[in-house]
Parts: structure tokens; C-alpha cells; sequence
């Protein structure tokens, strides 16, 4: 059995015939990633079967990700800890004129779909599996500048929803920490109910109000008070490369404290949170601008500068699920989606 069978074969699409398709699909595409799909394809008959694959209305996402999502799932038995990196995305399609159902992105100029993903990874950085996906389309609307709040509430669901599935599927004994840049630093998230033996950590975005005790006076915000706390110890890391960054080493410092959130206004009946803090700042490079800081959330308890460093370890991981996404075969094969495009009308 060749490994694409054995990762997709259970996969659940209510008909055994879509699920060989799938897999023989799979298998051409992945055994030439650089190929467009008409060049991948073993044969006319083999591309036909693509393109009808693909526009069968009744196949869903979710259910093309199934197997892999439960073979993923088999692959994190016997691990203590996983991580899963969540991150959103856009998947540019700006050139694709005749395509129907893109929408707003980032870029302003540019169309696409939004996509979320959920990657585990080993606590010891191998990536195991996709565990989650949603993509979605933005509508028109949510350019104009009034409506901007709106979608940004609705899209932040999708963290809640990811962590939610997460939890669902990754058994108890399994300790997951749920890792997220700067966009996961929603209150939100903070708030949402946990089961046992899961945790976030996540960098922060928001210079928060935050108490040293729940029942102390004074309200302090939180990048302040990081200033103000003791370095602890230093520590180096290997930066690895990112769409904005060439690989590197970075010799950190590190402080770390423990602080009670505060509700952002309106939002009081979130309550305040206990929640450890970690700022590791590259206070030695010469090129400030490009100097790393990371000041990272977590509802580990941190007491101990080695906790801090080993925290600081797995969110340099996050850089996984970057390289993930901007190699994504969606990513790097526009060119095999515009294909796509012009031999549907050849096929159709
Ligand atoms: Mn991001």
C-alpha cells in the first residue's frame, strides 16, 4: 500500500469510488508537486476524472481532509505533549478572472479565499497532521470601511471553533498547547472553556489592562509592566526562515511574570484572567528594526526561567506552519490553479 492509500483511506466521502479517485489523485499530484494538473495527470481519462472530482457539488472540504485528519490524530497517540499551530491565511487568486466565488483579502487590490489552519506538531517540532481546516470567502461588503468590525468579530470565531475542534479530538492524556501569532490575541480565546490538559500560548497583540493580584486597585497595562520586570536570563534561539526573515541566531533575553487580564470594555462578563507572561527581546542587534521581541501569553504557569525557555522553544516552532502554508501546493501552484481554469472549459 503506497503511503498516500494508507493516509487517506479513511477517508469519509459516502462513496468508496470518490475515495479512489481521491487517492489516485492525490498520488499523481504529490509525486510531482511542480507539475500543472493536466501534466501530472497519468492520462485524459485520469484529468476528466479531476475536474469532475472537483466539481462535484456534494464533496465538502471537511470531508476530502476526513482521512487525513484521522490518520493525524492515530500519529499523536503516545505523545505527552503536541502542539497545534492555528493560523490564518490567504490563498491569492487575484488573476483568476473567469473564477467565481473569491473574495476580499488582506491585500486590498487583491481576491482569494481566507483559510484557517490547525497543524499539530510534536513538542519536539515534527509536523504530524493537519487536525483542522475552514476556508471561507469574504463578501464584498466587508470592504467598505463600516463593515470592517463586523467581519473581523465573525472571523475571529474561527480561532474559538478551531480550538474547539481540537479539543474534541485529541484525547485527554494528550497535553495540547495551542500556539498563535500576534492575530490569536483575542479575549476571547483567553475566556473559552478548556478541557483538562489544554493550553495557550500566544503572542500578545493588545497592550491590555491587566492586576498584579484579582483583588488589587491599581490597573496597569501590560507592555508597561513588562519594563519593568527583572531579565531573568538569556537564552539562544535559531530563527528559522520565514516569508519575512532569512535564517538566523538570536540571543534573547528573558523575563517572565504572572498577571491577571482585564476585560476589554464591554466585555466584563468574560472576567479577568490568570495568565503567565514571557517577553524575550533581542536587546544586543545592531539593526533594531529587524531585532526579534516576543512577548507571549500563556496559561502554562510559568515559575521558572527554564519553563520560560522551553515556552520560547515552541513558539519559535509556529515557524512551521508559515513554511507549511507558503509551500501549500495551493500556495506555490497558482499557476497549476489557472491551468485549472482554462482546461475546465477544454474537459468541461
Ligand atoms: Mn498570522
Amino acid at each position: 500500500m503506497s503511503w498516500v492509500e494508507a493516509e487517506l483511506s479513511g477517508t469519509e466521502l459516502g462513496d468508496a469510488r470518490l475515495t479512489k479517485r481521491l487517492i489516485a489523485m492525490v498520488q499523481a499530484l504529490y509525486e510531482q508537486p511542480n507539475k500543472s494538473v493536466p501534466e501530472a495527470s497519468p492520462d485524459v481519462a485520469a484529468l476528466r476524472g479531476m475536474y469532475r472530482f472537483w466539481s462535484n457539488r456534494r464533496i465538502k472540504a471537511e470531508s476530502i481532509l476526513s482521512g487525513h485528519q484521522m490518520s493525524t490524530v492515530m500519529r499523536l497517540s503516545g505523545h505527552e505533549t503536541v502542539l497545534v499551530c492555528q493560523e490564518t491565511s490567504d490563498l491569492v487568486y487575484t488573476t483568476l478572472r473567469r473564477t467565481r466565488g473569491l473574495g476580499p483579502i488582506s491585500d486590498p487590490s487583491g481576491k482569494g479565499i481566507k483559510v484557517h489552519t490547525a497543524l499539530c506538531v510534536s513538542d519536539a517540532g515534527v509536523p504530524l497532521g493537519v487536525l483542522q481546516q475552514k476556508s471561507w470567502t469574504r463578501d464584498m461588503q466587508s470592504r467598505r470601511p463600516g463593515r470592517r468590525r463586523g467581519i473581523e468579530e465573525k472571523e475571529s470565531y474561527r480561532w474559538l471553533e478551531s480550538l474547539e475542534a481540537v479539543q474534541q479530538q485529541v484525547p485527554e492524556a494528550t497535553r495540547v498547547i495551542t500556539i498563535a501569532d500576534r492575530e490569536g490575541d483575542i479575549y476571547e480565546l483567553f475566556a473559552h472553556p478548556r478541557r483538562v490538559n489544554s493550553e495557550l500560548l500566544i503572542r500578545a497583540a493588545q497592550n491590555r489592562s491587566t492586576k498584579s493580584e484579582p483583588g488589587a486597585s491599581e490597573i496597569k497595562a501590560l507592555f508597561e509592566v513588562m519594563e519593568t520586570i527583572a531579565v531573568s536570563g538569556e537564552m539562544t534561539i535559531a530563527l528559522q526562515r520565514t516569508p519575512r526573515r532569512a535564517p538566523r541566531e538570536a540571543t534573547l533575553s528573558v523575563r517572565y511574570t504572572h498577571l491577571w487580564l482585564q476585560p476589554p470594555q464591554g466585555k466584563g462578563h468574560l472576567g479577568a484572567i490568570p495568565i503567565s507572561v514571557i517577553l524575550a527581546k533581542e536587546e544586543k542587534r545592531r539593526e533594531k528594526e529587524s531585532a526579534v521581541e516576543w512577548m507571549l501569553l500563556t496559561t502554562l504557569s510559568i515559575g521558572s526561567l527554564e519553563a520560560a525557555k522551553e515556552n520560547l522553544r515552541r513558539y519559535a516552532l509556529r515557524w512551521l506552519i508559515e513554511l507549511n502554508q507558503s509551500q501549500h501546493p495551493y500556495k506555490r501552484g497558482h499557476k497549476r490553479l489557472q491551468q485549472c481554469e482554462l482546461d475546465k472549459n477544454e474537459f468541461g
